[in-house]
Formats: structure tokens, C-alpha cells, sequence
């Protein structure tokens, strides 16, 4: 008997793809269809669990899952899996830096179960910006909770990614005695140092000169008793409590000195600012026209397209397409055209800007090389060139032609003069050589050559 834990599975760094469903830059960005890979180790060291499976939800206003569930088969102890990929959506209404909060529920048929929290950021950190105060030096005035206030302007437009408060030069005979806050523009109050060491007070160190908050540096500012001048600390409370606010507008710097005699001044301090950006997606357009004079189909992500059609898909800029060609009955496929070339099966068309493709079918023909005096001529010569034709007029938007003796039974219809003149009309139409062009037949009397069906043939090889 084993009993529910949450102890044992454990999930691993998610991994996310936007290749497919996005621009491929490895970032969560507004509009985006995003796999995640989620790896799950089992952490007994000697159970086994059967049938992991994952179940991911979310709660974050317009990122919606499209495929909720993972399964990670069996695991023996201490072994992981990577297990099958969820799916996202990301609406293109979804700010950029939002955090988006996934619960990631792991069980086992044993009963063995786990919630986790997987927190991915829309949008990413770039080059960071500092920016510095300008302002005159502002006396710090002693044991006074109104303190000294010194504020300086980010301009433009940006979102907070990281953050990091450089104490360039607050000169103060006691440290100890300081509360340094910082004022984000939308009013946003965060403690960097509190009286250090610990809310005591008793470091009697001078100054913060080249001072730097950082949340990624490895000691706090609270835990410090000795000088801290040229070093970097982590803040009395996070700066990340300002990511994805704006980070443009006028920061205020507070210092207050909340003990007696010592006093300061603020003389020059910074921000250094890395702001999130996110690539907004474009859709673009994928136009198929598929043609030719036998039907066949192609296929790609959003897009089934058939001969005669001219089919539109609208994708995210980036996006790779592969589209793949499939003849119909009595068909090749002959070739490529437009954004794709060759005739492989499949072409992957990347869809950095709108494109168009072709694809071009062709009839396949018995008896591919017709020889004079050889080759008899049969039923299937005309009834294959009157599909061909048919397939092409349809291609053009003209109207299946009427044909004579419709079915042509091997043996039984007699090969008629116009048959080839009617092949010859119906081609014309569609835009082949004229039928004066041939040699002319003469009812019971002209025998119907080789090079008859091999001159249709060619034309209707040329109207592809
Ligand atoms: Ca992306
Ligand atoms: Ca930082
Ligand atoms: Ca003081």
C-alpha cells in the first residue's frame, strides 16, 4: 500500500518551442502558440510508479492550454521522462512581461501525486539602460522621518525586466542610521536597506559609494555589519517587486535617518534599467494554388488545397509551413512553383513575409512513349486525354466538355474521327494549338496514329 505524497515526483526546467506556432526567437510573445516540455523524475530511490501523467493549468487571463495532459509512462525509481508536450495559446491582448502561473498536477496510478508551480514570462529581458540622477545634492536631515527625497525621469516607453539601484555616492558618518526606499513611478514602495545589520542599526560604517541593489548578487545588504562600498547586494526586499511595471516616469529615491547625530547627503545615484520586449507577431499569408491536368492534393498546417483551387492560410510571421503533395488516382506530381521548386514530396516554406505556391499534377499516360506502326491505339489513349482535358478546362473555369460516345468500351466502340477532333476542340479551348494545326483527319479513311495522341498529349503537357 502506498499512500498519496508530493514529495517523490518532481518536474524538472520546462523547455518551451515557438517554432511552430511562432516566430522561433525562444520567447513567449503576445500571439504565440507555445509546446512546453515538461520533465517529471521520479524521486524514490527504490518505488517504481506506473502511468505518470500531468495534468497543466493556468489561471492567467489570456493564455489558454490546448493540450492540458502529459503522459510519462512508467518510471522506475530515480528515473525521469520528458514525457509528451503541452500546448499554449498566448492572445496577442496579453502584455508583455506577464508572468503567466501554470499548476502542474503529477500523479501516479499508485495514487502517488504533486502540484507545481511553472512560472514562464511573456516577452524577454534585453540590454540594460542606466539612468542617472541630475538633480543637486540633497541633505539627509538627521533622525527625521520625512527624510531626503531625490527623483529622476526615465523617458519613453518601457517595461521592467530588471532592475538594479546603484548607490553612487550617499555620503552618511553612520550607516546604520539609514531606511533607503524606492518610489516606482505608479507609487510602488519597496525597502532596499533597513537600518543594516538587520534592523539594528549598529553598522557605524561611512557611506554607500558605488552601493549597487541587485537581486541576483549572492549577500544581502541587511546582513552586513562591515563596510559596503564598492560591492553589489541583494535588497532588504526584492527588486523584483517592480518587474512589469512601467519603467518610465519619475522614480523617487528616500532616504530617512532614523537615528540622532550622524547626518548625509544624496549626491548621485542610478537606475540601470533591462526592459522586456516582445516581438509583435505579423500574420502573414500563405497562398496555394494547386494545377495541372490530374487532380491531387496539398497539405500543410491550416491547408488542404486540390487541383483547380487556389487555397489562403494566414500564419504567424516566422512560421515554418511544410507543405506535402499527394497525386490523386491516374496522377504525378510534376513540380513546384512560386516560394517552393523541385519535386521532392514535401516543401517547408518559412513564413518570414506572405508567399505563394504552386503545385502542378500531371495525367499519368499508358503507354508513356507511343510508337509508330507499334503502339496500337486503344480506348484508354483517348478516355486518359479527355480526363486530362476535362481536368484542365476545370483548372480554367471553362466547362467539362461533351463528349462523344462518353464511354468508350475497349473492343467495342470503333476509334472515330472525331474523337481526335473533339480532344483537339477541347483542348483549343483551353487554350492549346489550334486543331488546324494537326494533320487532318478524314473520316473513314485517315487511321489513327500514334502521333495523333502523342501531339495531344504534349499540348496538354504544355497547358500544366
Ligand atoms: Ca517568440
Ligand atoms: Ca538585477
Ligand atoms: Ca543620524
Amino acid at each position: 500500500m502506498i499512500e498519496a505524497f508530493d514529495v517523490p515526483l518532481v518536474n524538472g526546467t520546462a523547455v518551451l518551442g515557438d517554432t511552430a506556432g511562432g516566430n522561433g526567437n525562444g520567447v513567449i510573445d503576445p500571439g504565440e502558440t507555445i509546446v512546453l516540455t515538461v520533465p517529471v523524475s521520479n524521486n524514490f530511490t527504490c518505488i517504481g510508479l506506473t502511468s505518470v501523467a500531468g495534468a497543466l493549468s493556468t489561471t492567467t487571463t489570456g493564455v489558454t492550454i490546448t493540450q492540458a495532459s502529459s503522459s510519462y509512462g512508467n518510471l522506475s525509481a530515480g528515473a525521469a521522462a520528458n514525457g509528451t508536450a503541452y500546448q499554449f495559446t498566448v492572445a496577442q491582448s496579453v502584455p508583455c512581461g506577464t508572468l503567466i502561473t501554470f499548476t502542474l498536477n503529477i500523479s501516479s496510478a499508485e495514487g502517488a501525486s504533486s502540484a507545481r508551480t511553472i512560472t514562464l514570462r511573456v516577452g524577454q529581458a534585453v540590454t540594460a539602460t542606466t539612468y542617472t540622477y541630475t538633480g543637486s545634492p540633497v541633505s539627509i536631515p538627521d533622525n527625521n522621518p520625512t527624510g531626503a527625497i531625490a527623483t529622476l525621469t526615465v523617458p519613453g516607453s518601457l517595461v521592467i525586466g530588471d532592475i538594479n539601484l546603484n548607490l553612487t555616492n550617499i555620503t552618511h558618518t553612520w550607516i546604520g542610521d539609514l531606511v533607503v526606499q524606492l518610489i516606482a513611478p505608479d507609487g510602488t514602495n519597496i525597502t532596499m536597506i533597513n537600518r543594516p545589520p538587520n534592523g539594528t542599526g549598529s553598522n557605524g560604517n561611512d557611506n554607500f559609494t558605488n552601493t549597487v541593489l541587485d537581486d541576483e548578487a549572492t549577500n544581502s545588504i541587511q546582513s552586513q555589519t562591515g563596510s559596503v562600498t564598492n560591492a553589489s547586494f541583494r535588497p532588504a526586499n526584492p527588486l523584483s517587486g517592480f518587474a512589469n511595471k512601467a519603467g518610465n516616469g519619475t522614480w523617487t529615491l528616500k532616504i530617512i535617518d532614523a537615528a540622532s547625530v550622524d547626518t548625509g547627503t544624496i549626491t548621485a545615484w542610478s537606475l540601470t534599467i533591462a526592459p522586456i520586449t516582445c516581438t509583435v507577431s505579423q500574420t502573414v499569408t500563405l497562398t496555394v494554388t494547386v494545377r495541372g491536368s490530374a487532380n491531387g492534393t496539398v497539405t500543410g498546417s491550416g491547408m488542404s488545397c486540390s487541383t483547380g483551387s487556389t487555397c489562403i492560410a494566414n500564419y504567424t510571421s516566422g512560421t515554418p509551413v511544410t507543405l506535402t503533395e499527394a497525386p490523386g488516382s491516374g496522377a504525378s506530381f510534376k513540380s513546384w512553383g512560386g516560394a517552393c521548386s523541385g519535386t521532392a514530396t514535401t516543401c517547408t516554406v518559412t513564413m518570414t513575409a506572405s508567399q505563394s505556391v504552386t503545385a502542378t499534377f500531371s495525367q499519368v499516360f499508358t503507354d508513356p512513349t507511343l510508337t509508330a506502326r507499334s503502339t496500337p491505339i486503344k480506348a484508354v489513349h483517348v478516355t486518359e486525354l479527355r480526363s486530362a482535358i476535362n481536368t484542365l478546362r476545370a483548372v480554367n473555369s471553362l466547362s467539362a466538355f461533351s463528349w462523344t460516345d462518353p464511354t468508350l468500351t475497349v473492343g467495342t466502340t470503333p476509334a472515330k474521327k472525331v474523337h481526335m477532333d473533339e480532344l483537339r476542340q477541347a483542348l483549343n479551348e483551353t487554350g492549346g494549338p489550334s486543331p488546324s494545326s494537326y494533320e487532318t483527319l478524314v473520316a473513314q479513311q485517315t487511321p489513327i496514329k500514334a502521333s495523333h495522341i502523342s501531339d495531344l498529349r504534349n499540348a496538354v503537357r504544355a497547358l500544366e
